[in-house]
């Protein structure tokens, strides 16, 4: 209930609107439960925005919605504004404990006639509403209705909350380096279809990407490079902790990737004592894989670690640090173990949990470390023996940058083509048997030898990547091909405005 009377003194304004329904509305990711009621909210100008504590963090999310609502529709609603007089209809954002729900991102958005409330467990949970809320705003304004231009919003409930708390993208940096406004840019994106996490592949063979104060040859000899023989880049300390910053005001963790022990050609030509393969390493602008790896039995290297998981881990608000651990193919199997096991260490005296590839589940390690599946499920199964949790990222089907089919421009084909209905058919909960409490979430990776801008990183990752949000948000039974197809063809007035250069795959009837 809402216990305060904005604007009482002032008569209110009829508004006429549309009767429209609430279930055809081309949400993605499907909310858990849809409930219209057959007529609407009258966006307008005489639209308020208040929350219920001007708690800085909650305060920030009326803004942010006030923002998105002026890019699309030019209307500049007041957030918490008490001086404001011509007031006849109120968005409130209410931060409550008590919501029959269980995950903290849930939400509840209530539209009436007058008044549209959303009701959230936390600030995370608000955002994550929002994001439906920016979706039921039409590109269009109804002219004909009043004398002046509303953008009705459907009436009725909306009941929700994630199925999976893990919902990720991968970006690799490191192949090709994407500067911080393309990064940004893509958490725009994202966090547009509640994904929460972005996962940074800082470094590989052919790129470091992140200052480190106490190895400043990384960045200036390892981040010389990328594939192809282009010119490299790396992030400053200030600029990483600039887009950890901007992921945070996303409600979006950053997960820093340092990939070890193989992968790792760039840090060695920075300094060569690291290398492990008896070669003295040169600059590589290549695509193969494996054939790099530190010197695990060094305790020199170890030393070298400590300090880098340090300063990466200090500009990490988040509670992991992902270690790589993939195709380690020159380093023998015992030292590889011996490896990671020392790393996890090294991670937990940082403060953080250890995720690594699933090759790492090999090792003896942590039930409070996690695995990423990619490829083997044996050793996804050895992480569940090992009451370890693990996240979704088959290649066959989650890898972004693998082709559509044999024609499209970019990407791979190694694991398989993933057309667009591919890269949605399946089923996290089921697909490699493992149980569902050691599920912890779903990724997409987007490795980054074929793509070096916005535009074809953007080709690659959507409309897939907007799938995945759906496969990791919505329910299984809130899923199905046929429905999804439709609401996705309804994205891209949203994606054309943000000038998404999107793959315009044809088994989409794209609007
Ligand atoms: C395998 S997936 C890799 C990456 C490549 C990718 C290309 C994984 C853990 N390792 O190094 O970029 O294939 O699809």
């Amino acid at each position: 209930a809402l216990l305060f009377c904005f604007a009482c003194t002032e008569p209110k304004k009829e508004v006429l609107v549309p009767d429209i329904d609430l279930a055809e509305e081309a949400l993605i990711p499907m909310p858990l439960k849809v409930i219209p009621t057959n007529s609407a909210f009258a966006l307008d100008q005489f639209t308020a925005i208040y929350t219920s504590s001007s708690d800085s963090s909650l305060a920030d999310i009326g803004a942010f919605l006030s923002t998105k609502i002026q890019s699309k529709t030019g209307l500049r609603l007041p957030v918490n504004d008490t001086e404001g007089s011509t007031v006849d209809r109120i968005i409130f954002i209410n931060q409550t404990e008590n919501l029959e729900l269980k995950e903290h991102e849930a939400y509840q958005l209530y539209i009436n006639k007058d008044s549209l409330i959303l009701n959230a467990k936390t600030t995370e949970g608000a955002f994550r509403g929002i994001q439906t809320l920016r979706q039921l705003i039409p590109e269009k304004s109804n002219d004909t209705l009043n004398e002046h231009s509303i953008w009705p919003i459907p009436s009725g409930k909306i009941i929700d909350e994630p199925n999976f708390e893990f919902r990720g993208a991968m970006l690799d940096v490191a192949r090709h380096f994407f500067g911080v406004d393309e990064v940004k840019k893509f958490i725009d994106i994202l966090a547009y279809y509640k994904i929460n996490v972005l996962h940074m592949h800082l470094t590989d063979d052919q790129g470091w990407r992140i200052e480190i104060k106490s190895w400043p040859r990384l960045t200036e000899i390892g981040g010389s490079t990328e594939v192809g023989g282009e010119s490299g880049g790396f992030y400053t300390q200030e600029e990483y902790k600039e887009l950890v910053a901007y992921a945070s005001k996303h409600h979006m963790m950053i997960i820093p990737e340092v990939d070890m022990p193989g992968h790792t050609n760039a840090a060695s030509v920075s300094y060569p004592f690291l290398n492990g393969n008896g070669k003295t390493p040169k600059l590589y602008e290549g695509t193969h894989v494996g054939f790099s790896t530190f010197d695990t039995r060094k305790d020199t290297v170890y030393s070298f670690i400590d300090d880098v998981v340090r300063e990466i881990s200090q500009m990490s608000p988040g509670p992991y640090f992902h270690i790589g651990g993939d195709e380690s193919h020159v380093t023998k199997k015992n030292d590889y173990k011996y490896f990671v096991e020392r790393v996890e260490k090294i991670v937990q005296k940082h403060g953080k949990r250890m995720i690594g590839w699933d090759e790492v589940a090999t090792a003896d390690i942590d039930s409070t470390s996690i695995t990423q599946f990619w490829n083997s499920e044996d050793n996804a199964r050895s992480a569940v023996k090992k009451g370890m949790q693990v996240i979704l990222s088959p290649a066959k089907k989650a890898y972004l940058d693998m082709q559509y089919d044999p024609l499209s421009k970019y990407g791979l084909h190694w694991a398989a083509y993933i057309p667009v209905d591919s890269a949605y058919v399946w089923t996290p909960e089921t697909y490699s048997g493992i149980d569902n409490e050691n599920i912890l979430g779903v990724e997409a990776p987007l490795w980054s030898e074929t793509i070096s801008n916005s535009s074809e990183l953007e080709y690659l990752a959507f409309p897939r990547a907007i799938g995945y949000s759906e496969l990791s948000w919505s329910t299984e039974e809130n899923r199905d091909w046929e429905n999804y197809k439709v609401r996705l063809a309804k994205q891209a007035p949203f994606l054309e405005r943000m000038n998404v250069n999107y793959y315009p795959s044809k088994l989409i009837d794209w609007e």
